[in-house]
């Protein structure tokens, strides 16, 4: 690779003639920002064991009390990014949130999205926009973009859940803010979504009411993906890899519009070799053991334990079990890809 030559090599004065006008020459610094071939990424292979993360958790509901936290939670982050950024990836956060019993985390909007997949416990729910989402292992919950959201918990267990939101890209492009409700609790509506789309190629039709709502499914229930990936395996054995991607059923479209969300079955003792895609991607073991692969990351996946995976890397996926399916929940950059046109598969 030609060298473009070092900032040193230019004399002192004339750097600092540029500098004192804001000016900067390009040629040292164009290698760094768009180097041959494969993009230079902060984002490494990294691992979050449940069982770790778990006991730090609940000694965070010990020390914080919820008024003073609004959110409890542990940021899951990416030391390739620096912790402090909270990033697991360029364009993805994730945190382990925890709500103990009879607490209330008040309602607000913002402009990030974000999603829920519930980790552990019931009882607790998350109203948006007057829906209210009961929260059970493997439901996947939307606070889309601009949607108001609060939580509550009338279980006598602490609940933990998964929280992704595409906030360090919403943060990048200086879009990111918050509004706090008037911190009374939402008055609530009936109707859920999963149960007006309850089956594939039907979508309801209303007739004497007004415009559809943007997002008319705010709660994925995981015994509905579960069922639809065991469906999905029963119905072609020759399928190399199962995948059901969560999507706004009303536009057939990604469920949010920036990260893409995915429930995924491994067949008993099955290895899927996933190419490498432009986006990274984030994997969570919602049923059983795994182990993934990838170039700098080698992992397994107890029930619970997440980990993240680069962009312009393939990752191996291997159910550990030789008799039961593994299941999990993937998070990845795609649809933004998609939107930039910047999307790649590498075979
Ligand atoms: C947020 O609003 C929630 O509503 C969770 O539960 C995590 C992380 C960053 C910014 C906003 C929530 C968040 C967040």
């Amino acid at each position: 690779m030609n060298d473009l030559g070092r900032i040193e090599d230019l004399p002192l004065d004339y750097r600092e003639q540029l500098g004192a006008l804001n000016l900067v020459p390009l040629w040292p610094s164009l290698r760094g920002v768009m180097p041959a071939h494969v993009p230079t990424r902060k984002t490494q292979p990294t691992h979050w064991s449940y069982q770790q993360v778990k006991p730090l958790l609940l000694r965070a509901g010990a020390l914080t009390p919820i008024e003073k936290a609004e959110r409890r939670v542990l940021v899951l982050a990416n030391p390739g990014h620096g912790l402090d950024k909270m990033q697991a990836s360029a364009a993805i956060y994730l945190g382990m949130q925890l709500l103990l019993p009879g607490e209330w985390a008040p309602s607000h909007r913002h402009t990030p999205n974000a999603v829920r997949m519930v980790v552990e416990g019931e009882g607790a729910w998350t109203t948006v926009e007057g829906h209210k989402c009961p929260m059970s292992r493997g439901d996947l919950i939307l606070t889309p973009t601009g949607l108001w959201h609060e939580h509550g918990h009338e279980g006598d267990q602490p609940v933990i859940w998964l929280d992704v939101l595409d906030l360090p890209l919403v943060y990048y492009m200086e879009a990111s803010y918050h509004v706090n409700g008037d911190g009374q609790r939402q008055a609530v509506n009936p109707g859920q979504g999963h149960r007006q789309h309850a089956r594939g190629g039907l979508r309801p039709t209303p007739v004497f009411q007004a415009a559809d709502r943007r997002y008319p499914m705010l709660r994925y229930p995981w015994a509905d993906a579960r069922a639809s990936l065991l469906s999905l395996a029963e119905d072609d054995p020759t399928l190399d890899f199962v995948q059901m991607t969560y999507i706004n059923p009303q536009t057939g479209e990604d469920a949010e519009n920036i990260l893409g969300f995915y429930a995924v079955m491994l067949r008993p003792g099955q290895t899927c070799r996933l190419p490498a895609r432009s986006p990274a991607s984030v994997f969570h073991q919602v049923e059983g053991r795994s182990q993934v692969k990838m170039d700098g990351g080698l992992f397994t996946l107890e029930s619970a334990d997440t980990c993240c995976a680069p962009g312009f890397t393939a990752v191996e996926l291997s159910n550990l079990s030789p008799s039961e399916p593994a299941f999990l929940f993937m998070a990845d950059e795609s649809p933004l890809h998609r939107k930039l046109g910047l999307f790649e598969v590498r075979r």
